[in-house]
């Protein structure tokens, strides 16, 4: 027998019911992939933007984000655009959704097949230029405050083909370029950049979240410039997603954020998120809403490709009804007392060290480098501490298992 999706969605109107002021979003290409892989062809027919938008909020998302072309398609003359974009304004209206971020397709078209700002052929990066000012305008349009540069096919799969640092110097000349042209016309956006390590080229440019904060710091407006980091993406690399979030956080720089779930670096599966790595995005979460994140919680995920309409909304649900679950259970963990007292005996340490420390934290002194060479320690009983850890890990998987 199956259950109705309305079932589902009536009988689950509870504390982890989305809502506006959770910020959830998604891309319209997320709801609307038809499941296209490279072994078989669509399984849904295409979703209206306007259906995805009605849709979404009813759902209680907060916004959409799109690539140029999910709205306007390819090509398409300047009086069919301003047609899609008015109806488009009037739905978004209509359903109180907003448009957080936008982006461009740089990817799809054949064009692109050697990338865009790193492309071989000096038409090819010209055009993607062109290209991505008016989808640059399309975005500042309709409000969007953030906007996405993910690499795309901007890499190699013959490393023969191009000179590694000469597609880095591309790469920045273009975003410098767009960055004064943001600024020239007044749009006040933020550029997030969202790395990945391949897929679907062999090898992608800036492969992660380390990779690209570093090349931020070589813009001449690193300000203006942050990151995007995805779930899928730094799992895809075997790295601690969680983690590259922490530096991102850390360095002001998470201006964005790309939620969906991965099974281990294998191709980018963009799984429903909290599908598969309840653990690290559990923490993911508890990491988000300690620190005070406030962009949107963008979902750039798709549904399973066996699933019709019906289930491409038990999806969406899915993804803001799990965010919400982590965020409670978070919650309930980090005010849990035999939680707070472990963590406080855990980190209580030897007062003198404390108040070493606590001058490091102030700066170098010649002084204080004395006191510390002079200061004698134990190594032997620091070797033979327990540190406790399996009672602290314990209590969190009973919390995200919701027994405590
Ligand atoms: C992918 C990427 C994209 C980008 C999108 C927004 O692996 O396909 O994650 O979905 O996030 O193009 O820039
Ligand atoms: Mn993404
Ligand atoms: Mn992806």
């Amino acid at each position: 027998m199956t259950v109705p999706s309305q079932l589902i969605h009536e009988s689950t109107s509870d504390q982890f019911t989305p809502k506006k002021e959770d910020k959830f979003t998604f891309g319209l290409w997320t709801i609307a992939n038809q499941g296209r892989d490279p072994f078989g062809d669509a399984v849904r027919p295409a979703l209206n933007p306007i259906h995805s938008v009605q849709k979404l909020s009813e759902l209680g998302a907060y916004g959409v984000n799109f690539h140029d072309n999910d709205l306007v398609p390819f090509g398409a003359s300047a009086a069919e655009r301003d047609r899609i974009v008015r109806d488009f304004k009037k739905a978004l209206d209509d359903y109180g959704m907003v448009v957080p971020m936008a982006t461009t397709n740089l990817f799809y078209h054949p064009a692109f097949k050697d990338g865009a700002f790193t492309a071989v052929d000096p038409s090819v990066r010209a055009f993607a230029l062109q290209k991505t000012m008016h989808a640059i305008d399309l975005g500042a349009e309709l409000g969007a405050k953030t906007y996405v540069f993910w690499g795309g096919r901007e890499g190699v799969d013959s490393e023969a083909s191009k000179e590694a640092t000469e597609s880095l110097k591309r790469f920045r000349e273009a975003i410098n370029f767009l960055c004064e042209y943001s600024i020239d016309k007044g749009y006040n956006l933020r550029f997030a950049m969202e790395p990945k390590p391949n897929e679907p080229r062999s090898d992608t440019y800036f492969a992660t979240v380390g990779h690209m904060l570093g090349f931020i710091y070589t813009l001449d407006h690193p300000d203006m410039v942050g990151v995007n980091p995805e779930v899928a993406h730094e799992y895809m690399a075997g790295l601690n997603f969680v983690h590259s979030v922490a530096q991102a956080l850390e360095a002001g720089k998470l201006f964005h954020i790309d939620l969906n779930d991965q099974k281990g670096p294998r191709y980018d599966q963009d799984l429903r998120f909290g599908s598969e790595n309840l653990k690290n995005l559990f923490f993911l979460v508890r990491l988000l809403e300690n620190h005070g994140y406030e962009g949107p919680r963008h979902f750039d995920a798709h549904p399973y490709r066996t699933e019709d309409e019906a289930g491409v909304w038990d999806f969406a649900l899915g993804c803001m009804r799990t965010y919400n679950m982590f965020k409670v259970r978070a919650k309930q963990f980090d005010t849990d007392p035999t939680v707070k007292q472990l963590l406080a005996d855990i980190y209580a340490g030897n007062a003198d060290h404390i108040a070493l420390l606590d001058q490091v934290k102030k700066g170098y002194t010649a002084e204080l480098a004395n006191t510390i060479k002079a200061t004698t320690f134990d190594p032997k009983a620091l070797g033979e501490r327990g540190y406790q850890y399996e009672k602290l890990d314990q209590l969190a998987i009973e919390h995200i298992m919701g027994i405590r």
